[in-house]
């Protein structure tokens, strides 16, 4: 019997897979340096400060109370695994920005965190629908070790750049890396163009 190997036996690489990464389908490893938070939604705030017109601070009830934005699609960490199809629901940062005013100044944002983890963004990055803050994935309120009750997601960049536990964001007229960026990943962290570490 003959056996033509190849054709039904070898899969084309998934075009939504970047360079370097793998499918981890039904998984979603946790992955984060500072020990994971216990942090009440009572508690928990949101603030946009620094170059701004003015600088706004919402409460967990707050900022349920702006528009909705979804996302839906894929994500990539730079550990190599990447997952498709994920929904995330929570509020755009334009409208954040948008309540704050940022000013013509602004280039650039440092991500904070209720936990001290930082990381940095061009403000390009943040703007145009290309970043939320999230608290619901695949439909369930985040789980504490995803970030719980919120955290950042810009799925266009590795996903150390989504901050967990995020508390806010200070907009600067200059870069200034982060935790990770600091330690030597990318200062930017494209996935398509396999920006892992500085140098890439
Ligand atoms: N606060 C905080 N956020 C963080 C990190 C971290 O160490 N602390 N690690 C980042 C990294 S490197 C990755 S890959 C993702 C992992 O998110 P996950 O655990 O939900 O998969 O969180 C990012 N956000
Ligand atoms: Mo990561």
């Amino acid at each position: 019997m003959a056996i033509t190997r190849g054709f039904t036996g070898r899969r084309a690489r998934d075009p939504r897979l970047p360079p370097g990464q793998y499918d981890a389908r039904d998984e979603w490893p946790v992955l984060h340096i500072e020990s994971t938070p216990a942090l009440d939604t009572a508690q928990w705030t949101f603030g946009v400060e620094g170059l701004v017109e003015r600088p706004v601070s919402w409460t967990w009830d707050e900022i349920h109370a702006l528009p909705r934005s979804r996302y839906a699609g894929d994500i990539h960490c730079v550990t190599t695994w990447s997952k498709f199809d994920m929904t995330f629901d929570g509020v755009s940062v334009d409208t954040l920005l948008e309540a704050a005013g940022p000013l013509p100044a602004a280039t650039h944002a440092v991500v904070l965190t209720h936990s001290g983890y930082t990381t940095n963004l061009p403000l390009a990055d943040l703007t145009g629908g290309k970043a939320w803050v999230v608290w619901d994935a695949d439909g369930t309120p985040l789980t504490r070790e995803h970030g719980g009750p919120a955290r950042l997601l810009v799925p266009h960049l590795y996903f150390w750049k989504s901050a967990k536990w995020v508390s806010g964001l200070r907009l600067l007229d200059h870069d200034e890396p982060g935790f990770w960026e600091r330690n030597g990943y990318h200062d930017r962290g494209d996935p398509w163009s396999e920006q892992r570490y500085q140098g890439d």
